[in-house]
């Protein structure tokens, strides 16, 4: 009794101290009636302001998604912008409920920060932007180069790496925001900027003369971005992840937010259980059974987000890993059943 009741005060302590509170995440959201969403807000085709001021991007969306899973309106959103290096402390800290920011999933951010990745929803890897002047065609040939970069991402990491390995040296400098660092090499701090290859080409198209700089071909690293959230609560994770994974099987089945209402009447036993015509889906995760319809009528299956964001930052999804594993890429959601 006494030793059960001395571990209750440490943890409750332990707890204060260190700890937001674990589990509740959804009755947290739901009582305060909307979700608070970590994103960049300034990174085209991810999250940024479009030119009603209403943040979109894949990332975004899918802010707008889970909202839209739980309350049946995707605007019960709030966006918080964070910069790389803020972004894992507002997460575990409580400060947002779901960090959807260009983040790469790696082991030491999920065994050691107090977070869980869920899903991905870009698989990304790193390149380089140069200036032609340069005169380099290839990563290979940047040995003494002077590399702008972005402090607190793994893209800092992966450089030291690749360097190290090719036995090449080059000199950093940091910046932290994607801005400043294209500012840096507009502004000649450096020979070479390195980043996410699907930013690297919106940032040369924001360039003073995006003519003079190329992507070299290299892609260094695997970037598999996709939304996190605080370690410890299980409910709040699977709703994350698997709003995530039904507007993929919406892409997958064809349901789309143009024909959602229309494939409620369909004889397809995937499509009944998606659409909550059929079964508990939403029940078994705490939430209603529309809620994958909820999501997919307001933002659009996992097709439309890509399509509305990512297809004008001049990168295609057919044919690469971001396509569907039917469609020879690598996106597959475990079965809705
Ligand atoms: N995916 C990498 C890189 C993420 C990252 O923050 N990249 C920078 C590189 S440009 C960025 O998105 N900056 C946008 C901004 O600060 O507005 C990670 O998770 O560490």
């Amino acid at each position: 009794m006494h030793l059960v009741k001395l571990m209750t005060g440490g943890l409750t302590a332990l707890a204060l101290a260190t700890l937001p509170a674990l589990g509740g995440t959804l009755d947290d959201v739901k009582a305060r009636g909307f979700l608070k969403c970590g994103i960049d807000g300034g990174l085209p085709g991810f999250s940024a302001p479009n030119d009603k001021g209403q943040m979109v991007g894949i990332d975004a969306d899918f802010c707008s998604g889970v909202a839209a899973a739980i309350f049946g309106d995707k605007t019960k959103v709030k966006f918080t912008t964070l910069t790389a290096k803020e972004r894992f402390t507002a997460l575990s800290s409580g400060e947002v409920d779901l960090l959807s920011r260009n983040t790469t999933a790696t082991l030491t951010r999920d065994a050691t920060l107090g977070i869980d990745f869920t899903y991905f929803n870009y698989i990304d890897g790193q390149g380089f932007l140069v200036k032609n002047s340069l005169g380099v065609k290839s990563a290979k040939e940047l040995n003494g180069a002077s590399v702008c970069v972005q402090a607190g991402t793994t893209t800092e990491l992966n450089l030291a790496d690749y360097f190290r390995v090719n036995g090449m040296t080059f000199k950093p400098i940091g910046y932290d925001t994607s801005v400043q660092t294209r500012e840096g090499f507009d502004g000649g701090s450096c020979d070479v900027l390195t980043s996410d290859k699907s930013q690297l080409a919106a940032i040369r198209s924001e360039l003073k003369d995006p003519a003079g700089a190329t992507i070299l071909p290299e892609t260094i690293s695997k970037e598999p971005l996709g939304p996190a959230v605080r370690q410890g609560d299980p409910q709040w994770r699977d709703i994350v992840t698997w709003t995530l994974y039904a507007l993929i099987t919406a892409d997958e089945l064809g349901v789309t937010s143009a024909n959602v209402d229309e494939m409620k009447k369909s004889a397809n036993p995937d499509i009944k259980r998606l659409l909550g015509v059929e079964d508990k889906m939403g029940e078994n995760l705490g939430l209603t059974n529309s809620f994958a319809y909820d999501a997919v009528k307001q933002v659009g299956n996992y097709d439309e987000l890509y399509q509305r964001s990512i297809t004008p930052l001049g990168l295609k999804r057919e044919g690469s890993v971001n396509a569907l594993w039917t469609k020879g890429g690598l996106l597959y959601a475990p079965p809705m059943r």
